[in-house]
């Protein structure tokens, strides 16, 4: 049987990568009656825990329960949610090649580009649609999960087929409070992409939460990491300015001020870092155009310095 086939009791989301963000897209998703299943690697088989522990914005506390599926056991899916990071997004998917049945979106929400193009090129038939999230969420456990910040979600279609599933958007929404549906989804991409070329590194090499960067420590770094940026977004037709990559930097930096960022928490723990994907795929870019980014250069090697350091 295809991974696909439906059935009344097939759940509305599967979502692949249960870590701080997918954890809690999971339980939101929950909350808000669309039932979801996550599907877990093998090696969690022996260790299936039965609900997700979830602290919601407002401080409430709960046990959700979640249904678990392991893609060797051709679980049905309605729509795929990808939440890896941007590195585990082809190997997450690779068992599913050949077996997906060609009706099924793929929803890929990740941080960094340039994922979503070789997914379309796996999954010729799918519907491929790639979203931007700023939601901030925190991992404080074994399936513990924390919202710690209300963010903005935007789903469109990275090929032909994906241009029917705007209704995608809507059923974000439900669970999220907003997500919205853009045809331009490369634009908020880029755009995305620029904060984390910003927050990221930065929050990461300095052990700082995102809030430290709202101060004057950093400006004259962030402006030339924004210059950088722009001029490269430009260059990729995508029309910027660094004082309104500057602004937007600034404004999320402040809304999620008291969060660590993502390659913060990762660089503590030893993890596998998405630096590859946000300023490895701008310097990839950059040297296409023969662009000088030396500023967001010394960034990339830092975080892979320090990643290597500490591993
Ligand atoms: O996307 C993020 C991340 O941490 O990866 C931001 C928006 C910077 C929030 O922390």
């Amino acid at each position: 049987m295809p991974s696909g086939s439906q059935s009344p009791s097939t759940p509305s989301w599967t979502l692949l990568g249960c870590g701080a963000l997918g954890g809690v897209f999971a339980a939101l998703l929950t909350q808000s009656g669309q039932p979801t299943q996550v599907l877990l690697r093998e090696r969690h088989r022996a260790t299936l825990h039965p609900v997700i522990d979830f602290t919601g914005l407002d401080g409430q506390h709960g046990l959700i329960s979640i249904a678990r599926g392991f893609l060797a056991d051709t679980p049905p899916i309605r729509r795929l949610l990808v939440m890896t990071k941007a590195d585990q997004v082809i190997p997450a998917l690779q068992p599913l090649i050949g077996k997906l049945d060609k009706q099924v979106p793929i929803v890929l929400l990740h941080n960094g580009m340039g994922v979503a193009e070789r997914v379309a090129e796996l999954f010729a038939d799918n519907p491929i649609i790639a979203g931007v999230t700023s939601h901030g969420a925190l991992q404080q456990g074994h399936f513990v999960f924390r919202h710690t910040g209300r963010g903005e979600t935007w789903l469109g279609p990275v090929n032909e087929q994906g241009r029917q599933f705007a209704h995608l958007a809507d059923r974000l929404a439900q669970a999220l409070g907003q997500a919205g549906w853009d045809e331009q989804i490369l634009a908020r991409q880029w755009h995305k992409l620029a904060i984390n070329c910003a927050i990221n590194p930065l929050t990461a090499l300095y052990r700082i939460k995102n809030g430290e960067l709202t101060g004057p420590r950093f400006a004259d770094t962030l402006q030339q990491i924004c210059i950088e940026v722009a001029d490269v977004m430009n260059a990729e037709g995508i029309a910027t300015t660094y004082e309104e990559l500057a602004r937007r930097v600034q404004s999320v930096a402040g809304l999620t001020a008291d969060n660590y960022s993502s390659m913060q928490q990762d660089l503590e723990q030893g993890k596998e870092t998405e630096i590859e994907a946000i300023t490895g795929f701008l310097l990839a870019k950059a040297r296409l155009h023969g662009i000088m980014v030396p500023v967001n250069q010394g960034l990339y090697q830092a975080v892979k310095d320090r990643h290597q350091g500490e591993s």
